[in-house]
């Protein structure tokens, strides 16, 4: 039999990036050396295994599946269908939920479709200031959420620094919220699910629980999960839970036709099939007993990189943490959160500049800065490494103004990453 010709070369018609767009391809070799050389301590970034980037920059990303379950609107869904399947069933499985919908593109539409199915426009929602660790779309004004419903903030107490439930409660026999939301951005203690929902019921109101940062330490066994006590949960994918940048919506079986409605055709169209081939990925990836270790080694890095710093007399809001981040308070030593934020980077160290509770300063300057674990650790670190940086910041942060202390710190947190590739083969990264 004759082989058919070929009529279209794919090395010619579909060449590599680096001859389709050189400086992108400059760019993405540069951020590869940028994540390799430099220490990331941003709690809410992560390094996803090879196999979740093979599955994310794949051909799935090429298909339209827009629909549930074998209902879609496009042709050629089989494969598609199986990997959301997949995730879906995953997603059940590791969190014990009754129902998951993984089309939901992030963390801010995860929560938008949660409001989205539950409340109507104007109703009351009780949620944390973001001043006090909570998040955007927990209620800010310039955000959808608080242009849309009526949020009443919570915080933490002055004294304790951890959520003030007494508060929560007060607020709640006043407001009759219809919904509180539970979760934080920037909270570094255990959030008592069973206390909120003891709360919600005395009011009668949903509760919303959003772990888009711990939803990779309640996977690992390392903080209590809110699956038994919310109606719904989001989280995004890529923080601790090592997936692509992405989110899954968690809920009662009661809510599942309600909060799919809102995900499609409430709030979005096409699911990326792409990225939801990732998630299942990663939600095979965090099942596993490796992954249990992974969350474990997260806290007791944060412990004791908060230990270190703590003993370098720089003061931690709530005196430590409980799960993979920290809120450092620089007031004391003079020195504000973005030069602090500054000063790290240009030694290899990557932090966030955080606001503080009862914060003096605006966000863009603030006086904290926001460390955390999670992708240091899939590097492979431990507890000595969190020690020697913990030194290096303290180095760093007396002397600002010093541009030898940053290079030699620089050279020295060089060194340090090269003993823990991000790419190196064979790794679970
Ligand atoms: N979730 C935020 C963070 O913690 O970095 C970003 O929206």
């Amino acid at each position: 039999m004759l082989e058919p010709a070929i009529r279209r070369d794919p090395e010619r018609l579909d060449p590599p990036l680096g001859e389709v767009d050189p400086e992108v391809a400059e760019a993405l070799e540069q951020e590869t050396e940028r994540q390799e050389t430099n220490l990331v301590l941003i709690p809410s970034e992560n390094y996803a295994s090879r196999a979740v980037r093979t599955a994310t920059g794949s051909i799935f990303a090429n298909k339209y599946a827009e629909g549930y379950g074998r209902a879609r609107y496009y042709n050629g869904c089989r494969w598609s269908i199986r990997v959301e399947d997949l995730a879906i069933e995953r997603a059940k499985a590791l969190f014990g939920a009754e129902h998951a919908n993984v089309q939901v593109h992030s963390g801010s539409q995860a929560n938008m479709a949660a409001y989205y199915a539950l409340l109507e426009p104007g109703d009351t929602v009780l949620a944390m200031d973001l001043a006090h660790g909570g998040h955007l779309t927990h209620g800010e004004k310039i955000n959808f959420s608080g242009r849309t419903y009526r949020f009443v903030a919570y915080g933490v107490s002055r004294e304790t620094e951890t959520i003030d439930y007494d508060r929560v409660s007060e607020l709640a026999r006043e407001h009759h919220p219809r919904m509180i939301v539970a979760g934080a951005s920037a909270y570094p203690r255990t959030i008592d699910f069973a206390r909120f929902r003891g709360v919600a019921d005395e009011v009668g109101a949903y509760l919303l629980a959003d772990v888009s940062h711990i939803a990779g330490l309640i996977a690992g066994g390392c903080h209590p999960s809110p699956v038994p006590y919310a109606d719904i949960v989001t989280s995004t994918t890529h923080k601790t839970l090592r997936g692509p940048r992405g989110a899954i919506v968690l809920c009662r079986a009661a809510h599942a036709k309600k909060i799919d409605k809102a995900v499609f055709p409430g709030v979005q169209s096409g699911p990326f099939m792409n990225v939801i081939a990732a998630k299942a990925v990663a939600l095979r990836e965090a099942s596993s007993e490796a992954f249990r270790d992974y969350a474990r080694r997260v806290v007791e890095n944060a412990r004791v990189l908060a230990e270190g710093l703590a003993s370098l007399g720089l003061r931690l809001v709530s005196g430590g943490t409980d799960n993979h981040l920290m809120l450092v308070d620089l007031t004391s030593i003079g020195v504000t959160g973005r030069d602090a934020a500054d000063a790290l980077e240009e030694s290899g160290i990557v932090v966030n500049k955080n606001t503080i509770p009862f914060e003096t300063k605006g966000p863009q300057v603030a006086s904290g800065i926001r460390p955390g674990t999670p992708a240091v650790t899939s590097r492979g670190m431990g507890t000595e490494e969190m020690k020697r940086i913990a030194a290096w910041m303290g180095n760093v942060l007396s002397a600002p103004g010093s541009p030898e202390v940053r290079m030699r710190v620089r050279e020295e947190v060089a060194a340090l990453c090269r003993e823990f590739p991000v790419c190196r083969q064979g790794s679970p990264v």
